[in-house]
C-alpha cells in the first residue's frame, strides 16, 4: 500500500491541546522535508492562536519517536537536502524559542532529528522503552540539529562522548543527560494524554499537573555513564581529537567487567566510524562552547549542507541504509595530525538563500 504524504504527520485539536502524531512508522518516523515543513507552519499558528493551550507531539509506533532526518532521501532532492536541512534547522531554532509548553512523548528510539524535534521543548517525557542517540557519525555526518548545543550542556562531556561513538542511552541515562525531563510508565502514556486533554489548569501548570500524578521516581546512578562520568570527562579534556582518542582508548584497558563491555562497544563503534565526522563533530562541539542556539544552529547548517557532497556521506547512506553491508569505505585522515585546512571546505560554504533565519 502507498502511504500519501499527507498520512505521514497528523494534526489534531482538542481542548486546547495541539497534537502532532509522527506517522511514518515503516520508516521509524525519519522526518521528510514534507513532514518537517508542515510541522513548522503548524507550531507558527498554534503559537498565535489564543486557543492552544499547549502543544503534545507523539509517534503512532512504539518502535521509534523518531529515528532522524530523511537522510536517505536527499540523493533525490533536487538541492541535495539544502531545503530538508534548512526546514529542519527552523523549526529547530523556531522550538528554542517556543514559549508555550510542547511536550513531547518519547516512546522507542529517539535519534538525531528525532532528539532535535523534542529537546528544546518543554517536557520530554521518556518511557522504559526510549533509546537516545546522536548516531551520525556512522553515516559520514555529524551531531547535527543543534548538537553542538545541547551535548554541551550536558554533564561534563559525556555529551562529546555520545556524539563521538553515537552510544545508545538506556533511559536512565537519557534523563541523566537531559534528553529526557520526566519518567512514565509506556502503559500510563495514554491516561496521560486524556487527563492533559481534559484538564482545567491552563498553560505549564496543565502539564505540571498532569505530571505529578503519573510521573515515576528514579535514579540514573546506577547506569554505565554516571558510574563513568568522572573518567569520560578526564578522558576528553584534552586539547586534540587525536589525544582523547588515546586517552579512551588507555582508559578501556582500566574499565573491566560489564562497564568494560559497554565502553568497548562503544570505542568500536567510534573506530567504525568516519574519520571526517569524528573530526567535524570535535570541531563543532569545540566551536559551540558557550554559542547561542541560533549560532550554533547557524554553523551546522553549514556543516551538514557541505557534508553532503562529501564520499563519506554517500558511503555512509549506502552501507548503512541502502546496502546496509555496515561496510563503509571511509576517506583515509590521521585524527592525529588532520589537515590544517580542514575546516575551510565547511567555512568556506555558501548557502543557496542566504542566512538559516532570513
Ligand atoms: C545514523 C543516523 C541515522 C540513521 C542511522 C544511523 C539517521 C536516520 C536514519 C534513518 C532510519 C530509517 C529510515 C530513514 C533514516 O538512520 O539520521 O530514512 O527509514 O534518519 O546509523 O544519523
Amino acid at each position: 500500500m502507498t502511504q500519501t504524504i499527507e498520512e505521514d504527520i497528523l494534526f489534531s485539536e482538542e481542548n486546547g491541546v495541539g497534537v502532532v502524531v509522527l506517522n511514518r512508522p515503516r520508516a521509524l518516523n525519519a522526518l521528510t522535508h514534507h513532514m518537517i515543513a508542515a510541522l513548522y507552519e503548524r507550531l507558527l499558528e498554534w503559537h498565535d492562536n489564543e486557543a492552544i493551550d499547549v502543544v503534545l507531539i507523539k509517534s503512532s509506533s512504539e518502535r521509534a519517536f523518531c529515528a532522524g532526518g530523511d537522510v536517505r532521501a536527499v540523493w533525490d532532492d533536487a538541492d541535495r537536502g539544502e531545503g530538508l536541512f534548512r526546514v529542519e534547522y527552523r523549526l529547530n531554532n523556531f522550538l528554542a524559542h517556543f514559549r508555550k509548553p510542547y511536550v513531547s512523548l518519547l516512546d522507542g528510539y529517539v535519534m538525531g532529528g528525532g532528539v532535535g524535534t523534542s529537546i528544546y521543548g518543554s517536557h520530554r517525557i521518556v518511557t522504559e522503552r526510549s533509546v537516545f542517540a546522536m548516531p551520525e557519525i556512522a553515516i559520514g555526518l555529524h551531531p547535527d540539529v543543534g548538537g553542538g548545543y545541547f551535548l554541551n550542556q550536558m554533564p561534563g562531556r559525556l555529551g562529546w562522548f555520545l556524539g563521538l561513538t553515537g552510544y545508545r542511552c538506556s533511559y536512565l541515562e537519557g534523563l541523566f543527560c537531559g534528553f529526557g525531563t520526566h519518567l512514565l510508565d509506556a502503559s500510563d502514556l495514554k491516561v496521560f494524554e486524556e487527563r492533559l486533554v481534559a484538564a482545567s489548569d491552563k498553560g505549564f501548570a496543565r502539564v505540571d499537573s498532569v505530571l505529578k500524578s503519573l510521573a515515576r521516581d528514579c535514579s540514573a546512578a546506577d547506569t554505565f555513564l554516571a558510574r563513568n562520568q568522572k573518567v569520560l570527562d578526564q578522558a576528553l579534556d584534552h586539547k586534540t581529537l587525536g589525544e582523547a582518542v588515546d586517552e579512551l582508548l588507555k582508559l578501556q584497558e582500566t574499565v573491566d567487567g560489564q562497564d568494560g563491555e559497554i565502553l568497548g562497544k562503544a570505542l568500536k563503534a567510534m573506530g567504525k566510524g568516519s574519520k571526517r565526522s569524528l573530526l567535524l563533530t570535535w570541531e563543532n562541539l569545540r566551536q559551540s562552547r558557550g554559542q547561542a542556539i541560533g549560532q550554533v544552529l547557524e554553523r551546522e547548517l553549514r556543516i551538514s549542507t557541505a557534508s553532503v557532497y562529501t564520499s563519506d556521506f554517500k558511503e555512509g547512506i549506502r552501507s548503512v541504509l541502502v546496502d546496509k553491508d555496515g561496510n563503509p569505505d571511509w576517506e583515509d585522515l590521521d585524527l592525529h595530525n588532520p589537515p590544517s585546512d580542514f575546516m575551510d571546505y565547511y567555512d568556506n560554504w555558501t548557502l543557496k538563500d542566504g542566512a538559516l533565519l532570513k
